[in-house]
């Protein structure tokens, strides 16, 4: 008996992380790996960002979850490209996944690509899919303790965006104590407070994506 080794099997993630790179590399696609705990908010973010900026970029998304699509339906109907990714149970998205949903787009077509990673605030934090910008999303009903509770996740974020702030009222949220933390951290992540609610700081968001091409 012969066991025949799956080529895919020795493809590991760092190898198609950098295919993957190169192929953004030359089609000039922006890419963000937005990942948070489920519920923070990552696709409501998405769908405000989808309909406020599609009129300045050329905008595509990949939705990674366990099992639907109904992420890639909400974004769809915002009006921008989604493509799903049903991961059957695993934690996070790897290189390969994203790899093989590349081909549905036409890169050369597409200014800023969202990878919405599997909600999970520590698994997505290892895969590296080629993207060069992470930004990690924490939102109020969470608690400020989690930036220290996850320190990997938060420690790989470019930018942190507080989400939810609509809720500060209702919720014990130390905001300041959660800054400090993130200093603690990771000193060189960006800190932003946004509503995707009532659109509170949402033109920071839009004015951080914005800096990304001009870089
Ligand atoms: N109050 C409030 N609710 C929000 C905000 N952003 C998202 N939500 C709600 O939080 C829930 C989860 O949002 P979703 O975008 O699906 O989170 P995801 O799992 O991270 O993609 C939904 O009920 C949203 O309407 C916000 O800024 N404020
Ligand atoms: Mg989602």
């Amino acid at each position: 008996m012969k066991i025949i080794l799956d080529q895919d099997a020795l493809f590991d993630n760092n190898k198609a992380a950098s295919f993957n790179r190169d192929i953004f590399a030359k089609s000039k696609t922006v890419v963000i790996n937005v990942m948070s705990s489920p519920g923070a908010g990552k696709t409501t973010l998405l769908e405000k960002t989808v309909s406020a900026l599609s009129n300045e970029f050329r905008i595509g998304v990949i939705e990674g979850d366990l099992a639907t699509e109904r992420d890639a339906e909400r974004i769809r109907a915002v009006g921008a490209k989604a493509i799903q990714i049903e991961t059957n149970g695993i934690c996070h998205l790897d290189a390969r996944m994203v790899s093989k949903a590349l081909p549905e787009f036409d890169l050369d077509e597409i200014d800023l690509l969202f990878i919405e990673n599997v909600g999970n605030l520590v698994c997505p934090s290892k895969f590296d899919l080629g993207q060069e910008h992470q930004v990690v999303i924490l939102s109020i009903p969470e608690g400020n303790d989690k930036i220290v509770k996850y320190p990997v996740m938060f420690r790989v974020a470019e930018l942190v965006i507080l989400n939810k702030i609509d809720l500060l009222p209702y919720l014990d949220f130390d905001i300041e104590q959660a800054k400090k933390d993130l200093q603690g951290v990771n000193p060189k992540s960006e800190f932003i407070q946004v509503s995707s609610k009532s659109d509170e700081g949402m033109e920071s968001w839009f004015d951080w994506i914005r800096s990304l091409f001009e870089r």
